[in-house]
């Protein structure tokens, strides 16, 4: 089944990819433009190593390592590490020596680092990772050395060769062993093994189209690449990291037993532990996940691993971020509205009608947003001066940024280099840019010259010293035209075209038309019916399927012509060359989704400006570009939290930038793997993610826009994106879908306070946003799996329905019976039985949110924008636990400022018939308390007072047990957190 699905993704821009378009030279109207031929994105013939029969396994001819030297200090220990054997030298050259650095760096943080011991700058045959690019977490300075009482205890035999292992001291679990196998260092392959409990729990390794959940048979290839969300493969973003969470059962003796089934039985008792594991290595790798083992495998670089002791999950990724890659960016109030993109919008009066119509409809619109059809033939810091021009955009930015919106512009990564013969080609940013020198080389030293969008392309080389000076620049200069407010970075994997510098002596040829043609143009697919087309509108189904027929035969015979082949294929297999790599074919294949590493990528020779193949730093180009555009934006707004959602990513990136899934399809599957792409970002540091909503590649529907625009609603980055010449998908477009989604919005708008105040929690102590059900309640070994739905924050259960046709969705209620669980509709407690599935009622329309008991939710009234919201009245929800106790709180500033001037705490806590707001700080906020409404009261008279006065508007429902306190207003002028207060019934 997944590999069908998988099979018919790559119909979308693989296949379209492949498909020549001479057709457009000679039918455009205007002039010849020369087209990178198809084959220029050819790569080599490749098998993937994992996939090929004649692969050598190192395990059964490598040597291992032999420890000596051994020194211990207060904070662990160094050795060598010495070939123990013949080299094998299987896919690279072995290396003879290495060193281990085993360091306790923190209470919660071991690193355990092995390296060449002889690396030099002058040895081109190995790079380890420059903590320039990657800062390497060090020794916490006011960290007192207790080896024997770390709950992660190190230990190591040369009992067959060279092992170790890291133990949990607490349970005696063993959590990393490598015994059993040898390790294999070589120049341009490294292996780490070791085994794993039977059915573990593994989650992260992106970035993946995959279940939350990895599973024990999967390989997780980290490779950036810039392909439309193929399941399984590597994508855009490279997250070296996973959490295990490894479950036990607790008799009554309090022994612990490690659970290997999910299967959970409700009358026993389980605890659970988890630990995070971060490789700090850039190259191109991949995670063998085994049904006994793990199995790290890289193109080079250090074994350079960070283990972060948990117990539970919330403590593993505080311990990531704070620790090793920095905690995600503050992001300004205005980014939690509703954002509205696609490719193809036309011009400023399209863009002008978008905004309109949202308003039209009453549709909530923060943001509008757009594609590339804005540049100048596509080049960055551009605009197209027949439909975008800078004076008309002008026009519409300011209008716009009166009516409280905002505007976000693509920008890409590769630069055009406009035609040396043709003066009025000439571009600025690329002159200014080689003036400074700031683009990546061909190993000859000439500049390496890509293919994109705009033609042929070079690309900043982010280790030059200049390089984000000139790209700073460039967005203050652009930003005098076009008075955007934030930056989405696509492309930025790096893409390119075309294998190797294929621009090389062609650049006379520019602007060219891309090897491929795009969506809507001749040559191209048109997209097809929506998915499910045949059953929601059979009778058209039925009637176009009888005409199509025909046609389709006929393509049918055509395509087996084309792809019936009866040749064996003739892989390249490279044998490596002592002391030689061979960056462009090394040895061991990675299952790349492009085969060869050049392919739609720059390729692995490129040369940057200290010597460092891009091949040693090609999953860090998204990273940097984040932080030069980061750098860029507060060259712009110096105090403003800067707004950028980028494509690939790196561990780290969040504390730049925020990312979206990218080019999924207008698929329910797809719908789906949103949910745990989110949390794995999460897991990752970067928690202001979102998808393409309603889809992107292909042509969506009512019914699945409008499931989705509920579901995204309550993702922190809440998009609506699009592809070229795919229909409409506004949530306008639809009447089913404006009402669904002012539904939802209506819900999101009013909790931007928690989510606001969430993220600040995700800023500055690296809690997460959006949660996995295991994280929340981590003693039910039966959520291991669960990614269908999910929690914002500790308080707020979603369970969305993801099948199409249907009108209700099973649910899952953790926690009960202690934990009681409100719908956010009905205000009532849900009955519901430990670990039962239970079937929600769920038209379309309606997505089932439920508000976990012991949470106090401030919310807000919604207004059109934002700014319009936080200028409304506001609003408690204080969803009662068992105890008849709930506890929230509440940041508020002002909303952009990366150090704001002042800021506002406010704790609620409500007991015993009473609920006591206390704040600290000095923000103010000028509006009132306009209600409180109190789920889960147990007999109630009905009357309240506030500081001891009477208030008037209560109302008490015996049956729902809502208390609902209207009328707050005249007591609370001024502001409902100007100072503390307390509210009582009885
Ligand atoms: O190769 O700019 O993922 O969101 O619409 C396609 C056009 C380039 C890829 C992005 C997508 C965007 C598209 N871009």
């Amino acid at each position: 089944m997944l590999a069908q699905i998988n099979m018919y993704l790559f119909a979308v821009w693989t296949a379209v990819s492949q498909w020549p378009i001479n057709l457009l030279s000679s039918t455009s109207p205007f002039r010849e433009i020369f087209t990178v031929p198809a084959s220029a994105d050819n790569g080599a013939l490749l098998i993937p190593n994992i996939q090929d029969p004649q692969a050598v396994d190192v395990q059964t001819v490598c040597p291992g390592y032999t420890a000596s030297n051994v020194q211990t200090n207060d904070y662990g220990l160094s050795a060598s590490l010495t070939l123990a054997g013949k080299a094998c030298d299987v896919y690279g050259t072995d290396v003879e020596s290495l060193s281990l650095n085993v360091e306790y760096q923190s209470a919660e943080r071991l690193s355990i680092n092995i390296s060449p011991s002889n690396v030099d700058a002058s040895n081109s045959s190995h790079y380890i990772l420059s903590e320039q690019l990657v800062p390497r977490p060090s020794r916490d300075s006011d960290y007192k050395s207790d080896i024997k009482d770390h709950d992660l205890q190190f230990s190591w035999s040369n009992d067959p060769t060279f092992l170790f292992t890291v133990t949990r001291k607490s349970t005696g679990d063993v959590l990393y062993s490598s015994k059993g196998s040898v390790l294999v260092y070589e120049d341009q392959f490294v292996e780490f093994v070791s085994s794993l409990p039977e059915n573990y729990n593994l989650y992260g390794l992106g970035e993946h189209i995959h279940g939350l959940r990895l599973g024990n048979n999967y390989t997780a290839t980290i490779y950036a690449a810039d392909t439309g969300d193929p399941i399984d493969y590597n994508i855009y973003g490279s997250q070296p990291f996973y959490l295990d969470t490894r479950y036990f059962e607790v008799d009554s003796d309090g022994k612990k037993t490690l659970v290997t089934s999910t299967a959970t039985d409700p009358c026993k008792k389980y605890e659970s532990y988890s630990h995070g594991t971060y490789l700090r290595n850039a190259h191109g790798q991949e995670v063998l996940l085994r049904p006994e083992n793990i199995t790290w495998r890289t193109l080079g670089g250090s074994i350079d691993l960070f283990f972060f002791d948990g117990p539970s999950q919330p403590e593993v990724t505080k311990a990531y971020q704070t620790g090793a890659i920095g905690l995600p960016a503050m992001q300004q109030y205005f980014t939690f509205g509703y954002h509205q993109c696609r490719w193809g919008y036309k011009n400023w009066t399209q863009l002008n009608e978008v905004v309109e119509t949202f308003k039209k409809f009453d549709i909530p619109l923060e943001t509008i947003w757009t594609d590339i059809d804005y540049m100048s033939q596509y080049r960055d810091f551009s605009n197209d001066e027949n439909t975008f021009s800078v004076s008309e955009g002008q026009k519409f930015l300011s209008q716009l940024h009166a009516n409280g919106q905002h505007y976000v512009p693509i920008v890409d990564s590769a630069i055009y280099i406009p035609n040396p013969s043709n003066a009025s080609d000439a571009y600025g940013v690329y002159t200014r840019g080689n003036d400074s020198n700031v683009f990546l080389s061909n190993p000859d030293g000439s500049q390496y010259i890509g293919a994109v969008w705009p033609g042929y392309t070079v690309f900043p080389d982010w280790h030059s010293d200049e390089s984000v000076p000139w790209w700073s620049n460039e967005m203050v200069q652009w930003y005098k035209d076009i008075q955007f407010d934030g930056i989405w970075i696509d492309m930025s994997e790096v893409s390119s075209f075309c294998v190797g510098s294929c621009g090389s002596g062609n650049v006379t040829l520019n602007p060219v038309h891309p090897p491929f043609s795009l969506p809507g143009e001749p040559g191209n697919i048109v997209y097809d019916y929506p998915e499910g087309f045949n059953i929601t509108n059979s009778t058209e189904a039925a009637s176009v399927s009888a005409a199509s027929s025909s046609a389709a035969s006929a393509t049918a015979t055509a395509t087996a012509i084309l792809t019936s082949s009866s040749t064996t294929p003739d892989y390249l297999r490279t044998t490596p060359t002592p002391g030689v790599r061979n960056v462009n074919h090394p040895p061991y294949v990675i299952n790349n989704v492009q085969g060869d590493l050049a392919v739609h990528a720059v390729s692995p020779n490129a040369t940057h400006h200290d010597g460092v193949e891009e091949y040693d730093v090609h999953n860090l180009f998204g990273h940097q570009i984040l932080n030069a555009t980061y750098q860029g934006l507060l060259a712009v707004f110096p105090t403003k939290r800067p707004f950028i959602i980028g494509r690939s990513t790196f561990a780290g990136s969040g504390k730049w930038a925020g990312h979206w899934g990218g080019d999924n399809a207008s698929k329910w599957f797809y719908m789906y793997f949103s949910i745990p792409q989110a949390l794995s970002f999460s897991l990752f540091g970067i928690p202001m993610f979102g998808v393409d909503t309603c889809g992107f590649n292909g042509n969506s529907d009512a019914e699945l826009c409008s499931r989705w625009m509920q579901l995204s609603a309550f993702f922190p980055f809440y998009r609506n994106h699009n592809v070229l010449s795919a229909i409409s998908q506004e949530p306008y477009v639809w009447a089913s879908v404006t009402a669904a989604t002012k539904t939802a919005m209506q819900i999101r708008y009013s909790l931007l306070p928690y989510l606001y105040t969430l993220f600040h929690a995700a800023h500055t102590r690296g809690d997460t946003v959006m949660r996995a059900l295991a994280w929340e309640f981590p003693n039910d070994p039966s959520l291991a799996n669960a990614d269908r739905q999910f929690l914002l924050g500790p308080s707020l259960m979603v369970v969305p329905v993801l099948e199409q046709g249907a009108a209700s969705v099973n649910g899952v209620f953790p926690g009960v019976p202690t934990t009681v669980w409100y719908d956010w509709y009905g205000q009532t407690a849900v009955s519901a039985k430990a670990g039962e599935n239970v079937t929600i009622e769920a038209p379309l329309g309606h997505i089932p949110v439920y508000i976990r008991g012991g949470a106090v939710l401030p919310t807000q009234a919604p207004g059109y924008t934002t700014t319009e919201s936080r200028k409304n009245p506001w609003g408690l929800v204080v969803a009662l636990d068992a105890q008849g106790s709930a506890e929230g709180s509440l940041y508020l500033d002002d909303g952009e400022s990366i150090t704001p001037e002042s800021t506002l705490d406010v704790e609620f806590r409500a007991a015993k018939g009473s609920l006591k707001v206390q704040m600290e700080g000095k923000f103010e906020d000028t509006n009132a308390l306009a209600n409180v409404t109190v789920l889960g009261v147990e007999g109630c008279s009905g009357s309240v007072k506030l500081n001891g006065q009477a208030v008037t508007g209560a109302k008490y429902d015996g049956e729902s047990k809502v208390l609902s306190v209207t009328g707050l207003e005249d007591l609370t002028k001024g502001g409902a957190w100007k100072g503390g207060w307390e509210l009582s019934w009885s």
